[in-house]
């Protein structure tokens, strides 16, 4: 049984190492925007950066390696908390086919979000893990072959330029460290929320230790939990944008 189950996971390594992905276009409500139009690019382009113990304690899970150098060129989209539906897809269409949590961060800039490092507090805002009763499968997580994620902007948000960060990790464990394909779009929220500062946050790096069940857990190993545990801290405000596909 154990020699079945390692061929099962070897027959699939050639397809999942061609399917890497990034996000490079914002989607504002009906509209695609161009590729880094609003999005600021990596260095990583498509490639993953790789959990090997150290990337989670790097600068560069903010906003992906040598993002700040191309800080200066997206553009900043104007979004209204409580109204708009944004959100962002892959590069090409490319069809998430790696088994993981699916998150959206956002932080405020200090100014201008086009000179903002990402060093601030960091609240969630969009998930989708695994369907409330997982059956153990790729095809159970959410984000599982889409290329688009859309979710309704918190009415719960204060004015400002924000980082919108875009994060999808892949947990087969068996093949290789975690991946990480993620990266962070420029948005100035309108609203006239005033209430209080978004919560729980966390910072990036320090936000996710290697020991967290999200981190630890191997989407192909067995036994299966029955609902995959998600990285990061609760969603703010409430629950509205768990695991809900629009
Ligand atoms: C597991 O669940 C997913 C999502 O509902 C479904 O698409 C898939 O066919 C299921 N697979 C099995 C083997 O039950
Ligand atoms: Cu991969």
């Amino acid at each position: 049984m154990k020699n079945l189950a390692t061929l099962a996971i070897a027959a699939l390594l050639p397809a999942l190492s061609v399917a890497h992905y990034h996000f490079p276009h914002l989607i504002l409500n009906t509209k695609v925007t161009g590729a880094h139009e609003y999005v600021r690019p990596s260095d990583n382009g498509y490639m993953p950066s790789w959990e090997d113990g150290a990337f989670l304690q790097n600068p560069d899970i903010r906003c992906n390696k040598g993002s700040m150098n191309h800080r200066k060129e997206p553009k900043t989209a104007k979004i209204t908390a409580g109204k708009d539906i944004v959100g962002f897809q892959t590069n090409v269409q490319a069809h998430i086919q790696h088994p993981g949590p699916l998150t959206v961060y956002m932080s405020k800039a200090p100014g201008d979000v086009r000179d903002y490092d990402g060093s601030g507090d960091w609240f969630k805002v969009f998930q989708l893990g695994t369907t409330p009763k997982w059956n153990g499968t790729d095809q159970g997580w959410l984000s599982w072959n889409r290329y688009q994620f859309r979710f309704q902007l918190p009415a719960q948000i204060p004015a400002g330029q924000y980082l919108m960060r875009i994060e999808h990790m892949a947990v087969h464990q068996p093949y290789r460290n975690k991946e990480f394909f993620l990266q962070c779009a420029h948005v100035e929220v309108v609203s006239n929320y005033n209430g209080a500062a978004p919560s729980p946050t966390i910072k990036f790096p320090g936000g996710y230790q290697r020991s967290d069940p999200a981190i630890q857990l191997d989407s192909w190993a067995n036994p299966k939990p029955s609902y995959a545990p998600m990285p990061g801290p609760k969603m703010w405000p409430n629950d509205n944008n768990f695991n809900v596909i629009i």
